[in-house]
């Protein structure tokens, strides 16, 4: 027995002193300098009383340590479960008390906040700041920087990844070793990845886009990456010509095309730029295009699958298309109703199946059972369409979703919010255009009869529940929400009513 993902991802580059992590301060982490601190975290969590399959909960700044934390539950085989640097502390609670973590792992700053969260389900409380200092790296330190790979089968799990749900309270993804690290060897494979490769990573690391995409694709290919504490337009412009590749959400395009420094000669030395979380417009695609000479290539995936479907790398990078499924993944376009395949062209629900999707939902059989069906599909939401030449196309969502700046907001769990202001009778939340972050929330509000809601006061009360990218952008009043003749609200009527709202002049 081995340890699939620590072995293949990790452990393949033990003792090499090739350069993985290039810090905008100019500072280089090799390989072997990593899997140091990796090896010396994983003795530090074994010793705080982890075993293989427990979780442990983690918010902290992105970092090389914070990253090191990954490498070292995959290696004691404990389950990693990273959260939002944005979230609160109301929000927080839910994530470790439904997934039992035995260990929260917090910026400094966070300690006293989370304590009786975690005091209350006998889960330690660990601290890992930006700068790498903290309790657990103390710890760390005084450990050795080495640790034998805890044994582990393909279908144990690695990752606990939450995803809100659409009607109630958010899903915890259960993802093994084999669905990360099969996934990771079909992109490096699908879109070129070498050890020459240089990544430019400005994503967060707390979600599957910069987690496992980008980080394990370059594992997979024993490339580098310039690794950065978020996206900043100056940092990336300055570190393009020494990078191969990006990958990015729509927003980073949009944002680097919206500068005039972002030239064909900045781009010269880059061989490809990926992107995906969110649909990318195929006028930024055109746009890219003219002023650098690079097609974007578009891919398409899910928390609970990673990647499904990828434009290709040679050959048509199509404009407004995801591309192809992946080639060990099925995908079928199915009627939303009956699970029947739709004839080719239709659209439909998109369905997957292969080595990429996740075992079901954390403790929640009944959501599994409505989402993953028996012989292994997994229904997305995501309405689409195959086109003559097999291009897969996104047109919507069969799910109430909205996705800023590739973070996905759930309406329901605001208008819960909403629904319970004083003066408040009922409340839609819907996504509208946005120059930049593609959409942004509307918060809809119906009044009370007689009553006037304080929109200030309402909206502080959603800001100390939720993180910030979920705030609505704005609220507005209307007498009555439009509904159908079964009583449904038809948020499609308030979208196409508020489409301008944001619109850029
Ligand atoms: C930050 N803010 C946001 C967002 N990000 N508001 C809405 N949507 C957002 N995405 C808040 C900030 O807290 C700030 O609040 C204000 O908006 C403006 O911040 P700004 O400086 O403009 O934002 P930023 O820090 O530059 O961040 C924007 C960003 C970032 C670079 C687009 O959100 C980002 O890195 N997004 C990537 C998300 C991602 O990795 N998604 C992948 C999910 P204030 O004004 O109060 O200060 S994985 C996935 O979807 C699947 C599996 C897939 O296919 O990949
Ligand atoms: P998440 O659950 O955060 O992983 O978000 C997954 C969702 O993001 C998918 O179900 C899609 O709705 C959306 N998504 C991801 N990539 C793309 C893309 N390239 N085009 C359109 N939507 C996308």
């Amino acid at each position: 027995m081995g340890n699939p993902l620590y072995d293949r991802l990790f452990g393949r580059h033990l003792g090499k002193q090739t350069p993985f992590l290039l810090l905008p301060n100019g500072q280089t982490l090799t390989h072997a300098d990593f899997l140091d601190i990796a090896a010396r975290l994983a003795n530090a969590l074994t010793g705080l009383g982890l075993n293989p399959g427990d979780r442990v909960a983690v918010q902290v700044k992105k970092s090389p340590e914070a990253l090191a934390v990954y490498a070292a539950c995959a290696q004691a085989g404990i389950v990693f479960l990273p959260l939002n640097t944005a979230y609160t502390t109301s929000e927080l609670s839910y994530f470790i008390e439904n997934s039992a973590a035995s260990l929260v792992v917090c910026d400094e700053t966070q300690r006293e906040n989370l304590k009786p969260i975690a005091q209350a389900q006998n889960a330690k409380v660990e601290t890992l700041n930006s700068d790498g200092t903290g309790s657990l790296m103390r710890r760390a330190l005084g450990m050795l920087p080495a640790f034998a790979p805890a044994n582990r089968d393909p279908d144990d799990l690695a990752a606990l990844l939450y995803t809100s749900g659409t009607t109630g309270r958010s899903k915890g993804a259960m993802l093994t070793h084999a669905n990360l690290l099969s996934n990771a060897e079909t992109l490096k494979k699908e879109w070129r990845f070498t050890p020459n490769d240089v990544l430019l990573h400005a994503l967060p690391i707390f979600h599957t886009h910069g987690l496992f995409v980008a980080t394990n694709v370059v594992l997979a290919s024993g490339g580098a990456m310039i690794f950065l504490p978020k996206f900043d337009l100056d940092d990336i412009l300055r570190l393009m010509p020494q990078a191969t590749a990006m990958m990015g959400v729509p927003t980073f395009y949009t944002r680097l095309l919206g500068d005039d420094r972002f030239t064909r000669d900045l781009a010269k030395d880059m061989r490809l730029f990926i992107s995906g979380s969110a649909p990318l417009l195929a006028e930024t695609h055109e746009r890219f295009e003219d002023r650098t000479g690079h097609r974007i290539l578009e891919r398409y995936g899910m928390t609970e699958t990673n990647m499904n479907t990828s434009n290709p790398y040679d050959g048509e990078r199509r404009a407004g298309t995801v591309g192809f499924a992946l080639p060990d993944v099925e995908l079928k376009v199915t009627d939303p109703e009956t699970g029947t395949i739709l004839p080719q062209g239709e659209i439909g629900v998109i369905e997957v199946r292969g080595p990429n999707v996740f075992q079901g939902y954390w403790e929640m059989p009944d959501k599994t059972a409505a989402e993953l069906r028996e012989d292994g599909f997994f229904i997305t939401g995501d309405m689409g369409r195959v086109d003559d030449d097999g291009y897969v196309h996104i047109v919507g969502r069969g799910k109430d979703l909205i996705i800023s700046g590739g973070f996905n907001i759930y309406p329901k769990e605001i208008e819960l919010l909403l629904d319970d202001q004083p003066g408040v009778l009922e409340s839609a939340v819907i996504g509208v255009p946005h120059p930049d972050f593609g959409e942004t929330p509307v918060g809809v509000l119906v009044p009370e009869p007689g009553k006037s809601p304080d929109l200030t006061s309402v909206l502080a009360a959603v800001k100390n529940q939720l993180a910030r990218f979920k705030h609505p952008r704005k609220l507005v009043l209307l007498d009555a929400l439009p509904r159908n003749t079964m009583g449904k609200v038809q948020k499609n009527v308030l979208r196409d009513d508020f489409k301008e709202l944001f619109k850029q002049d």
